[in-house]
């Protein structure tokens, strides 16, 4: 790298003052977020700007790449990438770096914990103490078992194989759906989505967003969990057929389903809302102050180490 300070556009904020301290004691940094016309500050200094730092909820466009003639890197705060278009961005020989495993534990300890809220009806039962119906009519409604029951695992990657790990000490039954088998896990292959859904009591999507996996889980697969089957999604509310979902979840033809994420965040169905049957919660998977904190490290590591020596150090691989 030449001697003069790089230049970093800085399109949001690092959510702990030692990471963005770090991006500030090593780059000239953009603070986009702060700027009162950004696209002028943009067209100013195009020229200059070396690397950016994003989030995996940022958009990062093929439109904003075009506009940095000299950018070499992009550093996003999150493991998910189907918000930055990681393709265009290799094709101009530009390295992108993700956050990955740092946030594995908590992504799956929450994926368990919708789980096991939905299956034990813990949104409701929470609702029905807070509203005082406890102390009047005493009846409510049975949960179903987790232990011991089948789990299967929509996309077996780093965070699908954290949540194999924590079935396992719920004694469940574990199968797993991915674009290919793995050679390397002895869990139990199934090429069929649906006959995933089919087979288990619990389907977790655990896979990447994007194009590719847009509205995976449709209505067949829906219909195929069935009406004592249900969904958990940790992943992207893309990789869902949300309308499919709702629709089902109301008509009763599916049994209940624990959500983190949805099709357009941060809107959620209405319909969502009003069922008992659901729990949703706001993309707060990795939403952990050790999980964030290690993110954000991660994201101050990457941009250091490419000012240093020109290369992130968990880069997206080639796509
Ligand atoms: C986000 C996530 O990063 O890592 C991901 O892909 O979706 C989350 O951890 C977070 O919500 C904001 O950046």
């Amino acid at each position: 790298m030449t001697t003069a300070t790089p230049v970093l556009l800085q399109l949001l904020p690092l959510p702990f003052p030692e990471a963005q301290q770090r991006l500030a004691q090593r780059f000239d940094l953009i603070e986009l977020w702060k700027e009162q016309d950004p696209d002028a500050v943009i067209a100013a200094r195009q020229n200059e700007i070396v690397a950016v730092v994003t989030s995996a909820m940022t958009p990062t466009s093929a439109k904003l790449i075009d506009k940095l003639p000299n950018l070499r890197a992009i550093c996003s705060h999150g493991v998910g990438y189907d918000a930055i278009d990681v393709k265009h961005a290799q094709k101009k020989g530009i390295q992108v770096s993700n956050t990955p495993d740092v946030l594995n534990d908590c992504v799956a300890d929450l994926a368990l914990g919708l789980l096991l809220a939905t299956a034990r009806r813990l949104g409701q039962a929470e609702r029905y103490v807070r509203s005082n119906l406890w102390s009047t009519d005493a009846k409510f409604p049975l949960g179903v078992k987790v232990s011991h029951k089948k789990i299967g695992i929509v996309g077996l990657g780093r965070i699908g194989m954290a949540i194999a790990q924590r079935a396992k000490g719920f004694d469940m039954e574990i199968r797993y759906h991915n674009r290919r088998q793995r050679t390397d896990v002895g869990l139990t292959y199934e090429p069929s989505l649906v006959e995933l859904a089919a087979w288990a009591d619990f389907l977790v999507i655990a896979t990447v967003g994007g194009p590719d996996t847009r509205h995976l889980v449709n209505d067949d697969v829906i219909k195929a969990l069935g009406r004592d089957g249900i969904l958990i999604n940790i992943s992207r509310g893309t990789v869902v057929d949300e309308t499919a979902m709702v629709n089902a979840l109301v008509s009763g033809e599916l049994g209940g389903a624990g959500l983190d994420v949805y099709e357009s965040e941060p809107t959620v169905p209405d319909a969502l809302k009003t069922l008992d049957n659901v729990v949703i919660v706001p993309h707060i998977a990795s939403a952990t102050s050790e999980t964030r904190k290690a993110m954000a490290d991660l994201v101050a590591a990457n941009a250091e180490a490419f000012a240093k020596t020109g290369n992130v150090i968990t880069p997206i691989p080639p796509l």
